[in-house]
């Protein structure tokens, strides 16, 4: 399975193509909606938001809501083009908008624009915006269809946001779901979550933004997905650099992470034990999930540090281009904190290498094929 994105933030609008996918999926455009919605959510947001209503048109590779195994051509509009088509517009017109020329630390602008040559570096921030992963999400929508086949299933939730943290052994584990998806940050934790709106406030009147951290957690994946025969197969490393690759993704860290540097051997890994009723199984899960590059078994526990957004409405020291004399960078428009978006485009990007490793493993033209397969594997690892 593959898929490549296009689409600049306020161009015509954003387009993935997603390759591989078994035939004979039911896929509803609906349920892409649904997570295109869920990625427009959370305090926090900026005003594009409001403008914007992502709804995906399948342009290609499904018929009657069923995937039929050519390429899956998915199509979000910018609303937002409207106010744009003469400063975005891929054919000659006079240029009738300014040329930016002040590039924000921390953004892709000055890199960029060094890289490509280019004099306006809207050239660069257009694809670089977090607006591509409107199509991200779109891809791992479909992907989640597919492992909803096989019972995998992948949620995600805020963990922090700026200094105030979750509390998350306050809320009983099943619990957890539902508060997130009630909270405006996606925060389990009530009380935190009360306070990180409170921050997000506060921080956005200043005219500054805020990062965070997110957890995604992935069930019922069957152990021996990635491989450890080989530098570019193994799991932990292909999710995460699907991670990094999401915008202002800073760090990424498996199962107990950057805790295990102080931590001796004896209690860092998950101690494994048999009966005849679950078969292999661990009491705790330091690993996150991942052994050796490779599913164990248990929940994949990930999560991501995303550092605050660098288009600041209160801009930081930069220098004009062209006169090469200090001056504050670009304020444009920009959200206040997109953590809980952020988590959405997690649950996506995990969708989408669970289910490559999985068919991978188990191939599959068609949904029943590929099925089949995984039953057949399950029933072996039984008999081991
Ligand atoms: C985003 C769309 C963007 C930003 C944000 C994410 O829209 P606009 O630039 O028109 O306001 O709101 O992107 C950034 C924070 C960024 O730095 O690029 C979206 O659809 O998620």
């Amino acid at each position: 399975i593959r898929f490549t994105t296009a689409g600049e933030s306020h161009g015509r609008g954003i387009i993935a193509i997603l390759e591989g996918i078994p035939a004979g999926l039911n896929v509803n455009s609906e349920d892409i909606d649904v997570e295109l919605a869920r990625r427009q959510k959370g305090y926090g947001r900026g005003a594009r938001m409001r403008i914007e209503t992502d709804v995906v048109k399948v342009l290609s590779g499904m018929r009657y809501a069923r995937t039929i195994g050519s390429p899956i051509a998915l199509y979000v509009t910018n609303r937002d083009w409207e106010n744009w088509e003469n400063i975005m517009s891929p054919i000659a017109v006079d240029l009738d908008g300014e040329i930016l020329l002040k590039p924000r630390p921390g953004h892709a602008d000055l890199a960029g624009l060094m890289k490509y040559g280019s004099t306006d570096f809207r050239d660069i921030l257009e694809r670089a915006s977090a607006r591509e992963t409107a199509a991200r999400v779109a891809v791992g929508a479909v992907c989640k269809e597919l492992l909803k086949e096989f019972d995998i299933r992948i949620t995600s939730y805020t963990l922090q946001i700026g200094n105030v943290t979750a509390d998350i052994n306050s809320v009983p584990a099943e619990k957890i779901w539902h508060n997130t998806e009630m909270s405006y940050v996606r925060c389990p934790d009530a009380a935190a979550s009360k306070k990180m709106i409170q921050l997000i406030k506060k921080t956005g009147s200043q005219g500054d933004t805020l990062g965070g951290k997110l957890a995604v957690k992935i069930e019922n994946v069957p152990a021996g997905l990635g491989s450890h025969t080989q530098w570019d197969l193994k799991l932990d490393g292909r999710l995460a650099q699907s991670f990094l690759s999401i915008q202002a993704i800073k760090a990424v860290e498996f199962g107990s992470g950057s805790k295990l540097a102080a931590i001796p051997g004896s209690l860092s890994h998950d101690e494994i034990f048999y009966n005849d009723k679950k078969g292999f199984y661990r009491n705790t899960n330091r690993a996150g999930g991942i052994e050796g590059g490779m599913s164990n078994g248990e929940t994949i526990e990930i999560s991501c540090t995303m550092k605050a957004i660098p288009s600041l409405a209160k801009p930081l020291r930069s220098v004009n281009l062209s006169t090469k004399k200090a001056a504050k960078a670009e304020a444009v428009r920009s959200d206040v904190c997109a953590v809980p978006a952020a988590g959405i485009v997690a649950e996506a990007v995990a969708a989408f290498e669970i289910a490559k490793a999985l068919k991978e493993k188990f191939g599959g033209d068609n949904i029943e094929d590929m099925k089949k397969s995984v039953a057949a594997y399950k029933a072996r690892l039984k008999n081991i």
